[in-house]
């Protein structure tokens, strides 16, 4: 797949009063490639709207757009992937319906997860969440750093960092390893997002090569 390293996903209850679409393309404007609708609220119809507005948004920006949950709405929209979690539809049986060339990404937070996940295709791990986070509901206690340490030194098909993660708190998920990271809240909660964005660019770019 692409390359990217930095990954916001949506959550319009950190940014009341702002459009949807207006926060992530500022998120995309400092530096984001990599998007992911994730509504575990809305109806399938109101989800599928959304999805055609990031579908144009991110096309226009050469981003690649992701789709949480919704296998169905993921092909009616044309997106690059879908994202599933340990609970939703196994990786073997969502290939099948996606084919192979579309992306699957798959919530990890073991390494047994990770180890299964990477043998049974999957582009992308998430691997998380590292720190204490209230963006998910039914979240699992925090894998912490060594969780990352852990499937830096095991894995190898991409991985991305997620779960609390803040701009006070990234240098030790990037000390740890992690060339990607994965943020809901410090991303589309952020006042200045542009800048919040630019700023976690460049540590990634500062450290590549390290
Ligand atoms: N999966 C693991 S932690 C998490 C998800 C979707 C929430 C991440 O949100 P935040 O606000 O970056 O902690
Ligand atoms: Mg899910």
């Amino acid at each position: 797949m692409r390359e990217f390293n930095l990954y916001a996903i949506t959550g319009e209850e950190f940014h009341a009063g702002r459009e949807l679409i207006e926060v992530m393309e500022e998120a995309i404007h400092g530096g984001v490639d990599i998007i992911q609708l994730r509504d575990k609220t809305s109806s399938k119809v109101d989800v599928l709207e959304k999805a055609k507005k990031l579908r144009r948004l991110t096309k226009d920006h050469d981003v690649l757009f992701i789709i949480n949950d919704h296998i169905d709405v993921a092909l009616a929209v044309n997106a690059d992937g879908i994202h599933l979690g340990q609970d939703d539809l196994p990786l073997s049986e969502a290939r099948k319906i996606v084919g192979p060339d579309m992306i699957i990404g798959i919530s990890t937070h073991h390494i047994d997860e990770a180890r299964k996940a990477e043998a049974g295709g999957a582009d992308y791990i998430g691997v998380g969440p590292i720190f204490p986070t209230n963006s998910k509901v039914d979240v699992v206690e925090p894998v912490t750093t060594s969780y990352i340490q852990q499937v830096t030194a095991e894995i190898d098909i991409p991985y991305v960092a997620i779960g609390g993660i803040k701009l006070h708190n990234v240098d030790q998920v990037l000390d740890a390893g992690a060339t990607r990271l994965c943020m809901i809240s410090e991303i589309v909660g952020a006042d200045d997002i542009k800048g919040t964005c630019s700023t976690f660019k460049k540590l990634l770019s500062t450290r590549e090569g390290q």
